[in-house]
């Protein structure tokens, strides 16, 4: 298949172009005409799918040279797959155990065959149904420590984190997406933008607050001049996997260099998102239990978040940033210059929280938490709530890096009558 040019697989031509790579082949098994495939693609970009035979299922993933949710009117080179799949390599060793296995790589394709992770199911359609996961915000939190500090200079030699940024920088088609349509789109009135028409008075003049958008750009400046870890860059819970005890992450194609805080805040967002819909989608004696639990989710998201990575700055503190030599060796502790490390990444990623909230009911891609929400009105009071805690989150971040204040802030917004 590698020498052949480009072509999208489909669920007829699938089992013909995959039947002879052997990486494939063991694992579904028997004859690949006997294959049983489905195209379960329900994301904004890409072909996915499930192909099962006698000997057990994978899921294949191929990039189309265009936005999927758009059409062909939105090219989108094809080499983002490439991208995703160094960060799968990547999250496999520095976060053991949470993203799918890699079994085969095709680059001409921009197909990856990866493990089919049974029988968990997308983090948002459970929390819109009202499950809940064991150790989510635990994972989630270690996932990102993890992440964030062993793809950074605190861990990696210089040489290798610079050869990593360089191999990353190639991927500029993605980055540019999360730059206009998380940063910069829901602020102004952006020809692909929508939002529930009835949420227009908080629109306005959410858009009309200048110290507001001043402060996102100098968030997006660091989005876009930090390179310090590898992030997923789309870490929603449509980018995570579950059953009731194992929590996966999936789907990094949005993968690149940049600060720390961002995959936290984008997760946190998504939690906060799921809290304030779930008026739309719980009966009134189930709600106030299932919010609370997902403020905890959050609480135990950060507190995961800071434990691991304190861990592992105690332990594994090899690179040129903070280096022993200069502490300990010294008698000089470091636990300060950790703790300021962790206060600054809490600050930034409540901000970018904040953003996210914004971006998915103001910008393109939207989210099923609110979009599923038939009764607009109910739908734009909802979306208000969670479009001024995200302000506050952006201005204030500082009142709101105590959990208390984070938790009392959500609760506070869930009573408010904005609309
Ligand atoms: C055009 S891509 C829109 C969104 O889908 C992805 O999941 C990212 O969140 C991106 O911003
Ligand atoms: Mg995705």
């Amino acid at each position: 298949m590698t020498d052949q040019q480009y072509c999208a697989l489909s669920v007829e031509t699938l089992s013909q172009r995959l039947g002879g790579v052997d990486d494939v082949a063991s694992r579904v098994g028997g004859d690949s005409s006997t294959w049983r495939v489905r195209e379960v693609g329900d994301g904004n970009l890409n072909l996915v799918f499930i192909v099962s035979g006698s000997a057990g299922s994978v899921v294949v993933k191929q990039a189309l040279p265009y936005v999927r949710m758009v059409g062909e009117s939105w090219p989108l080179p094809l080499y983002r797959a490439h991208f995703e799949y160094y960060a799968l390599v990547r999250q496999a060793q520095r976060a053991p155990g949470i993203a799918p296995e890699v079994f085969y790589f095709d680059k001409p394709q921009a197909l990856i065959v990866m493990e089919y992770l049974y029988p968990h199911t997308i983090l948002r359609r459970k929390l819109i149904s009202g499950e809940r996961v064991a150790q989510l915000g635990e994972t989630i939190g270690e996932f990102c420590a993890r992440m964030a500090f062993r793809g950074s200079e605190l861990s990696l030699s210089s040489p290798e984190k610079k050869a990593d940024v360089g191999l990353f920088s190639g991927n500029v088609a993605i980055p540019a997406i999360t730059e206009s349509l998380v940063f910069t789109d829901p602020y102004y009135g952006a020809e692909m933008n929508h939002h529930t028409p009835e949420l227009s008075p908080v629109v306005d003049e959410l858009r009309r607050n200048a110290r507001l958008k001043a402060k996102v750009q100098r968030l997006l400046m660091k989005f876009t001049a930090n390179t310090e870890t590898m992030l997923h860059g789309d870490l929603h819970s449509g980018s995570i996997m579950a059953t009731d005890t194992d929590v996966r992450v999936i789907d990094p194609e949005f993968s690149q260099y940049g600060p720390m805080a961002f995959d936290l805040g984008m997760a946190v967002a998504n939690f906060l998102m799921a809290y304030f819909s779930q008026p739309a989608h719980r009966q009134p004696q189930a709600l106030e239990a299932y919010q609370e639990w997902i403020l905890e989710v959050i609480e135990a998201c950060f507190i995961c978040f800071d434990a691991e990575f304190r861990h592992l700055w105690q332990t594994e503190r090899t690179g040129i940033l903070f280096p022993k030599s200069l502490f300990e060796e010294q008698g000089n502790s470091a636990d300060d210059a950790c703790d300021a490390l962790l206060e600054e990444i809490r600050l930034d990623a409540l901000a970018y929280c904040g953003i996210e909230m914004h971006r998915r009911v103001l910008s393109l891609a939207h989210n099923a938490d609110f979009e599923e929400i038939k009764d607009n009105a109910l739908r734009a009071k909802l979306e208000a709530r969670n479009v001024l805690m995200g302000q506050a989150l952006i201005l204030e971040p500082e009142a709101y890096s105590d959990l208390s204040a984070l938790a009392e802030l959500a609760r506070a917004y869930n009573q408010q009558e904005v609309l």
